[in-house]
């Protein structure tokens, strides 16, 4: 029963918990919910004006118009670009926010932020076209952050943010489908504008629009990649631990929730103080034990080697352990059942900004200015809580795996240089034209509650991996394989063909690592996609080919979010085909499912392949990989 539900034993081990106490998941509010409306899940339901709710027929029996006279592909294509802007508003928002940090620091006006990676500020300002010779870092801050923040609203030339970090090939052909937007909310309002009723009713134009948001949420992605660096450091790779077991029953347990690093740092500063320490100690705990759930997990995992908690469909979870102190939450991907299930136990879930708020949650607004104040003061309230249960028995499981994270774009090419400093990517390149790695592969994306957690991870990486596939993690995508031991060394040795096997081997031993390099590097959040996307840019121009042409692919198996739909949706216009292990709300126009998954390999070189069984779509993505080696003239594989 529960195997249908987590691969994770840990996950399984608290659901026994949960039906002991009658207490309500995921999975229990899943099955209330089935059957799922027809309508909803093949994208047919429209609501974009009070006429409706309008809903076609997708059998050919009922009305094959709305009221207003849309069409099924003209709904269809509406809804998806709407899901589009939402993703590409929480990408950018985020990095909104990051901007705003990075201005107030210039002007010293965020005394508990500082810009701590100053070679990633010069390195951003300067792709960014910026002369920073005898300016001081603050100037230097000050006009990346003017220059991010003019992102946001109409300009008139193309997003500095897509405009620099793409190849040639990829901006002419923008240019050509005149999707290159002029502004990440000026692309968010437009859609939402061409999709209101009596706008843009021809599927095929909307399409092109929803290309143009996703390209907006790169830009964001981008940004908020970028930005975070700036003031928390690049991420180098770090050793750690994933899963329930890294709680600790005699710590102060925190669980750090949500995705901005903004909020996150402050509180692991805070926690590291003395007095608060102190604090933790006089309440009888032995130390304050800081955990990640989500993106914020993956933040502080990339750069200072939190251990991760959980992921996605499983955050309800580690309350069931009766350990679990504090969930400090800021924004996106966060249950707001969190505090139900926290109310039977005593958890405190805190909620820190103004936009994202939960009720039963105790909120306490982090503002730039009062930053770190905040911090201690919430920290305290899970001390707090701390006191009240630690004579109370705990249920932690026993189930940790180690993780090696922290893999950047700037750590890749860094552990690269260790074999060849003149030319780092050469090793590279060299070993995906013998054959040695066949191609490379992106997992992104989350868990969702229709697929038994983490179990398409699971077995596409392992078919890859066999074959030769070098792989790259974000997002919660990245979280599921840590918690199953995949981004280990031990994994290339379980798992990787021979000539991944050398390669990682050849990398890890360069590095003094003394072991392989592990068969999936972790490259952060889901905004660190964009990191992927460096990396893919800098082997085709290497190699003078387009993105396109690379043998590269993508996978968002278990995805759930606007956000992996925004992703999805620039990956392939970025030219990279891309696996979605779940049937996106589509399939309700045979135009709009026949563009994204065929057509737009002729237009953009990317497109999605649909593919629920997870070996079928290990098998496709090694076809794409294939393929797009017979077209480099390297020699291909059988699967
Ligand atoms: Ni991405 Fe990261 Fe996770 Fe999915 Fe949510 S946390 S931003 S959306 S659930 S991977
Ligand atoms: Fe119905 Fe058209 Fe209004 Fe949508 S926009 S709800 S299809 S009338």
């Amino acid at each position: 029963m529960t195997a249908e539900k987590s691969c994770d034993p840990s996950v399984n081990e608290m659901l026994q918990i949960a039906k002991k106490k009658g207490i309500s998941t995921v999975w229990d509010r899943y099955r209330a919910q089935l059957p799922q409306c027809g309508f909803g899940e093949s994208g047919l339901c429209c609501r974009n004006c009070v006429m409706g709710p309008c809903r076609i027929d997708p059998f050919g029996d009922g009305p094959d118009k709305g009221i207003c006279g849309a069409t099924a592909d003209t709904i269809v294509a509406r809804n998806l670009n709407r899901y589009i802007a939402a993703g590409a508003a929480s990408h950018s928002g985020h990095a909104k926010h990051l901007a705003h940090v990075l201005k107030k620091v210039s002007a010293g006006k965020a005394a508990d932020y500082s810009v701590r990676d100053e070679a990633k500020l010069v390195a951003v300002a300067r792709r960014l076209g910026f002369e920073t010779g005898g300016l001081t870092v603050s100037e230097v801050a000050g006009r990346v952050a003017d220059a991010a923040l003019a992102e946001f609203s109409e300009r008139e030339e193309p997003l500095a943010w897509v405009e620099s970090t793409l190849t040639g090939g990829r901006l002419a052909k923008f240019k050509e489908l005149g999707v290159m937007p002029s502004g990440i909310d000026a692309a968010i309002s437009e859609i939402l504008q061409r999709t209101t009723m009596g706008v843009d009713a021809d599927p095929v134009n909307n399409l092109l629009g929803g290309i143009k948001g996703s390209l907006a949420d790169y830009a964001g992605c981008h940004l908020g990649t970028d930005l975070s660096d700036i003031l928390f450091g690049t991420p180098m790779p770090v050793f750690s631990e994933a899963n329930m077991g890294v709680l600790k029953e005699k710590f102060v347990n925190i669980a750090l929730h949500g995705h901005n690093p903004v909020v996150s740092e402050m509180i692991l500063a805070a926690a590291k103080e003395d007095a608060v320490l102190d604090q933790a100690k006089e309440a009888g705990a032995e130390g304050i034990n800081l955990v990640g759930i989500c993106c914020t997990g993956n933040e502080l995992l990339m750069r200072h080697g939190v251990q991760a908690l959980t992921h996605s469909v499983s955050q309800e979870m580690p309350i069931l352990t009766g350990a679990l102190d504090a969930i400090i939450v800021d924004y996106q991907c966060v249950y707001p059942s969190l505090t139900t299930v926290a109310q039977c136990y005593g958890t405190k879930v805190v909620t820190t900004m103004g936009i994202a708020k939960i009720p039963g949650a105790v909120h306490v607004e982090i503002d730039e200015e009062n930053a770190l104040v905040k911090a201690r003061e919430i920290i305290a309230l899970a001390i707090e809580r701390f006191k009240a249960r630690k004579d109370a028995p705990t249920f932690i499981p026993d189930v940790k795996s180690s993780v090696v994270a922290g893999f950047s774009t700037e750590a890749i090419v860094g552990a690269l240089a260790k074999l060849n400093a003149q030319n780092p990517l050469k090793p590279l390149i060299d070993s995906i034209i013998d054959g040695n790695i066949q191609g490379v592969v992106l997992f992104a994306g989350c868990n969702n509650v229709k697929v038994p957690q983490d179990s398409n991870y699971l077995a596409m990486v392992k078919e890859l991996a066999k074959r030769d596939v070098l792989m790259l993690a974000t997002g919660c995508g990245a979280g599921a394989l840590a918690r199953h031991g995949f981004l280990t060394p031990e994994a290339t040795e379980e798992y990787a063909g021979p000539g991944l096997k050398a390669v990682l081997t050849a990398i890890g031993m360069a590095n003094g690592l003394g072991k392989p390099l592990p068969p999936v590097l972790h490259i952060g959040s889901c905004v660190d996609n964009s990191r992927a996307v460096d990396i893919a840019v800098a082997l085709a121009n290497t190699l003078g080919v387009d993105i396109k042409e690379l043998p590269v692919a993508a996978s968002a198996p278990e995805y759930m979010h606007e956000k992996a739909i925004a992703i999805g949706t620039w990956a392939i216009s970025l030219g990279i085909p891309t696996h979605l292990g779940v049937v996106p709300p589509v399939v309700g126009s045979s135009l709009v499912t026949s563009v994204l998954t065929q057509g737009a390999e002729d237009i953009l070189g990317g497109y999605f392949i649909v593919e629920t069984d997870p070996v079928k779509a290990a098998e496709a993505l090694f076809a794409v990989i294939q393929k797009r080696r017979g077209g480099l003239n390297l020699a291909t594989r059988a699967w």
